[in-house]
């Protein structure tokens, strides 16, 4: 059984004294770094935005963070600029370890369009290429862990199902950004219902 790491969107921005900071989001990046000589490869998505997405509430006159907008036909909500290509926010986390070749999967590049899931955009027309690179690597399984539950890894997490792969959500390994108070928990429910397995770093790190 071949598996893979995958670290979503563990950038500056996301940890607290960013723009879209997730409550206690940089305490996954420990859990990240020690769950790395666990496996044989990994994979890191970047959400990758250019200053004129339309997922920003700043490039909507009149429009606030929070508020929700019809975007090209697809549901959004607005966000605070964040992860805007080449900043410092949208750079990994200072303190997650990776090694020299790792592959780097951005999302969010085109100003269109959202993308939550590391694999396609919102509605589902593009592919990031993580389908591909799992594939050629010949992956059957996925770990994920990253920010933010109810959002990026969520929707990587269902993707990663319906595209046939075995897949973990490592829950110590995530935080949400829980705008409604049982967003995250109503997210991990939905992850279970679709068949993703809600496991723990120690489960990984105790059998392997
Ligand atoms: C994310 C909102 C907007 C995430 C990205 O990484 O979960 N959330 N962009
Ligand atoms: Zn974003």
């Amino acid at each position: 059984m071949t598996r893979a790491l995958v670290l979503i969107d563990l950038q500056n921005d996301f940890l607290p004294g960013g723009a879209l900071a997730v409550p206690e989001g940089d305490q996954v990046i420990a859990v990240a770094n020690q769950l790395q000589p666990h496996f044989q490869h990994l994979f890191v998505t970047q959400d990758w935005h250019p200053a004129d997405h339309g997922s920003f509430a700043a490039n909507h006159p009149g429009k606030r963070p929070g508020d929700r907008i019809d975007l090209g036909g697809v549901p959004q909500i607005l966000w605070p600029v964040h992860c805007v290509q080449d900043s410092p926010g949208a750079s990994l986390a200072a303190d997650l370890q990776l090694p020299e070749s790792v592959s780097i999967i951005r999302k969010g590049t085109d100003p269109t369009i959202d993308s939550y899931s590391g694999f396609f955009d919102n509605a589902r027309r593009q592919a990031t290429g993580l389908q591909a690179l799992l594939q050629a690597a010949g992956i059957r399984s996925v770990y994920l862990l990253g920010l933010a539950t109810d959002y990026c890894v969520q929707f990587t997490a269902l993707d990663a199902v319906s595209l046939g792969f075995d897949t973990y959500l490592i829950e110590d390994g995530c935080r949400g950004v829980n705008a409604q108070p049982t967003d995250v928990a109503d997210a991990i429910t939905a992850m279970r219902s679709e068949g993703v397995i809600i496991t723990h770093s120690s489960q990984i790190t105790a059998a392997s």
